[in-house]
């Protein structure tokens, strides 16, 4: 029988699940030996926070006309979408260890062919946002209470199809629709400060029309009061900035650009898996 995700509000049991999330990153990416860590692991409590408190959503009715819709646009962190959506139900757990093998439901980045409960393929990074305001003016015209959430990457967010979208989603009041930025401050090199800065970012998104919500993305309970006061916004879509550290939760790969996109040893990921004992 398939076991169908029970949906909480209580922070150490979604604290409790993000833990299992990330330890299930480390042996999906360590048995790949490819993959990326760090931004999986600063987007965790993020996904497991919409997944498993925020969203509308029914594991057990994946095409759920008024679902609402996640959007991984830093589609290279699919380690941790992946093994959120197993531990709700969408696909097999005791598969995650198939990452990146040829014909795998689970490609190294997210792929709508191999995992229909997916939303969109993603990868290919600044498309993201334009898709979900798509989904969320679609979702407007039926009249479905579905809103659409959309996570970014800092690094990504230097692509100019970010701006064009930011720009239409705001002149359209579009306001089922939710960005998050995973402001974890690395890109796939280096620091997003030395390569290309996007402070003041704030008021960026501000002079763009939209409303803004700084907080920190590894406390739960700040996460569920972001989304609340996102959910609360009428006609003017919101935009989450989220302080985050790449690598959260493994000690050697917090704020270590070499984790962008290198798998762990196995004795790395021993250790890393110690640490999230
Ligand atoms: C259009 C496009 N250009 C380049 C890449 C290669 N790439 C993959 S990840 C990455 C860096 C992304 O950095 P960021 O958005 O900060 O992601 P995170 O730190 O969350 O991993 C790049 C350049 C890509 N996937 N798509
Ligand atoms: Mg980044």
């Amino acid at each position: 029988m398939k076991w169908i995700m029970q949906k909480t509000t209580d922070v150490a049991q979604l604290a409790s699940i993000a833990k299992g999330v990330r330890r299930a990153v480390i042996e999906m990416i360590t048995e790949a030996k490819s993959g990326h860590p760090g931004g999986s692991l600063s987007a965790t409590d993020l996904m497991v926070t919409l997944y498993f408190d925020v969203m509308r959503h029914d594991p057990a009715n994946p095409k759920w006309k008024d679902r609402d819709r996640f959007i991984l646009s830093k589609g290279h962190c699919c380690p941790a979408l992946y093994a959120v959506m197993a531990k709700c139900g969408y696909c097999p757990e005791d598969q995650l260890n198939s990452l990146r093998k040829l014909g795998s439901i689970y490609q190294g980045h997210p792929d709508v062919r191999f995992l229909p409960a997916l939303e969109a393929s993603t990868g290919s990074l600044g498309l993201g946002l334009s898709l979900g305001i798509g989904m969320a003016l679609s979702a407007r015209l039926d009249r479905s209470p579905a809103r659409t959430y959309v996570m970014l990457g800092d690094g990504e967010s230097q692509e100019g199809q970010i701006w064009e979208a930011a720009m239409f989603a705001s002149y359209h009041k579009v306001d089922n629709v939710v960005a998050i930025v995973d402001y974890n401050r690395i890109q796939l090199d280096g620091f997003v400060k030395d390569i290309l800065d996007l402070e003041p970012l704030m008021e960026k998104w501000r002079s763009f029309g939209w409303h803004v919500i700084e907080l920190n993305g590894h406390d739960i309970g700040e996460i569920q009061k972001a989304f609340a006061e996102a959910a609360a916004m009428k006609e003017q879509p919101t935009v989450l900035i989220a302080h985050t550290i790449k690598g959260k939760g493994v000690s050697f790969m917090e704020n270590n650009p070499k984790f962008h996109g290198m798998a762990p040893t196995r004795e790395e990921a021993d250790r890393a898996l110690a640490e999230l004992a």
